[in-house]
């Protein structure tokens, strides 16, 4: 027989809108898995969610024979701004096969190998305004990597410059998509009978949209106007490439909607990701020696290059256990392509939306054992990795399943060891403040809270 999913009763039009934090809807997320279990249901305004944080249920969902990515949730508020652009996209959309198969070429690891000298120079702005500020300053964590991971994106795959380590106040751009996505999460979590109460937002939510489309479209102008031969990147494969099956080419609309899109999806993530993995440095004495230790072995003194990135074994543990601990999109949505039954006994209709809750599943000790809630980057070594992933498949999913998983990987990958190594290389850090605990920011994607670090440069290195 079948079961009834279990979850807290709600108020009869605002469902369980008051069971969940407005500002970190992630906590509330994890302490209703606590509550009710590896499965639960909530409803928003008459939408009900199924959230699942299990290994199990996680695996059974990534089959992509009877699930699709679902975009009835705050993505669906998402594409106020960036309609079908490649994220967003349905997948019955053609827009997103176009997209798709235009683009996977300029993440090819050629192509990426080919961007680490555009990384390398925002690494070096940022590893310049670390050393001039000294060890008296505290440095503004995610600030910082937002700069860095903003410029790294814009300059790699539009050949833009935001300069964003020329200017004291973040790029306006940051600050529109900022309250932007989490506006999107909050539309849609509450009922659109309640507008009226929301007029302001509502105002600043499009005026945000604005600027960042206006923001967009400068991007393009400024190629169109200075036509280049950067024949790699991600612009120019907009505006030259052909898709392969339809023959057909990007429109500017759609190039707008991506150039967005990547913008947004090609920055938060990896800065999240670069915060949270200092903050378990910082944390882990131990793993913060041995990270330093293999930049000295492998890297020496002399510049990063591309031939070391492979051989930072260690370091690529540091970031996949941070990915573990703390996935910078802590979920992601599927529906089921025809009525199912999942976990054996509960029925879930066509298109139901289920949330895949990575901020829990990948905690799961059935995968990870008792020290689950420990930072060990030994188990995410290269071997350790594979056997994980083939005794229980999917049970580390921060990019994401399958057709739609992140098309950015490579990118983000090649990124966050070329800047943990540069400076891990060049400086020695300290926590500001020694019993900072960690505190969640949320938008779409989650960053640590309130975090400083201190920083002053390595003796007898250049
Ligand atoms: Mn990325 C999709 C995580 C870096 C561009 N990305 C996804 C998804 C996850 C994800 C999860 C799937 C979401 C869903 O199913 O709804 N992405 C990450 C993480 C990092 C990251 C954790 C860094 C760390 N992403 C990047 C970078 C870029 C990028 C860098 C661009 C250069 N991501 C995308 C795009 C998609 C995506 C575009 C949508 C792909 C598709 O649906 O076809």
């Amino acid at each position: 027989g079948t079961e009834e999913i279990p979850g807290p009763t709600g108020l009869p039009f605002l469902g369980n809108i008051g069971t969940v934090d407005s500002e970190v809807p992630l906590t509330s997320f994890l302490n209703l898995a606590d509550q009710y279990g590896p499965i639960y249901r909530l409803n928003f305004a008459g939408n009900p969610v199924v959230f699942c944080s299990s290994w199990e249920l996680i695996n059974e969902l990534c089959d992509e024979k009877r699930f699709a990515k679902s975009i009835k949730s705050a993505l669906k508020e998402v594409r106020n701004a960036v309609h079908d652009g490649l994220f967003t996209a349905k997948m019955d959309e053609p827009n997103w096969g176009i997209a798709h198969r235009v683009l996977m070429p300029a993440f090819g690891p050629l192509s990426i190998a080919g961007m680490l000298d555009e990384m390398h120079d925002i690494a070096s702005q940022l590893a310049m305004k670390w050393a001039r500020h000294g060890s008296s300053v505290p440095i503004m964590v995610t600030e910082d990597f937002t700069r860095l991971t903003l410029d790294t994106l814009a300059l790699c795959a539009m050949g833009y410059r935001f300069n964003s380590f020329y200017h004291d106040e973040m790029h306006p751009f940051i600050e529109a998509m900022g309250s932007f996505l989490t506006e999107s999460g909050s539309r849609f979590r509450r009922p659109p009978i309640t507008s009226m109460f929301y007029r302001d937002s509502t105002h600043k939510y499009f005026e945000d949209i604005d600027l960042m489309r206006k923001t967009a479209d400068e991007v393009l102008k400024a190629r169109k106007e200075n036509p280049t031969d950067r024949n790699k990147d991600l612009l120019t494969a907009m505006l030259n490439g052909t898709d392969p099956k339809t023959g057909q080419k990007m429109t500017d609309s759609s190039i707008i909607d991506n150039l967005i899109t990547f913008l947004i999806a090609g920055h938060e993530t990896t800065s999240g990701l670069l915060s949270f993995a200092f903050y378990q440095l910082l944390k882990h004495p131990e793993a913060y020696r041995k990270a330093q230790d293999e930049v000295d072995e492998v890297v020496g003194t002399g510049p990063v290059k591309i031939e070391h990135l492979g051989q930072l074994k260690y370091i690529a543990a540091v970031l996949r256990e941070t990915l573990r601990h703390s996935p910078t999109i802590s979920q992601f949505s599927v529906a089921p392509i025809q009525d199912e039954i999942i976990g054996g006994r509960y029925k879930v209709p066509k298109d139901q939306p289920i949330v895949l809750l990575l901020a829990k599943s990948q905690m799961d000790t059935t995968v990870y054992g008792k020290d689950a809630d420990q930072f060990v980057p030994e188990r995410m070594l290269d071997e350790n990795f594979d056997k994980l992933n083939k005794e229980f498949p999917n049970c580390w999913k921060p990019f994401g399943n399958g057709a739609r998983a992140c098309i950015g990987r490579p990118f983000a990958w090649q990124e966050a060891l070329l800047v943990t190594a540069m400076l891990l290389q060049n400086f020695n850090f300290l926590m500001d403040d020694p019993s900072y605990q960690l505190h969640i920011k949320q938008t779409l994607t989650i960053k640590p809270k309130g975090f400083y670090m201190r920083c002053s440069l390595r003796e007898g290195l250049t």
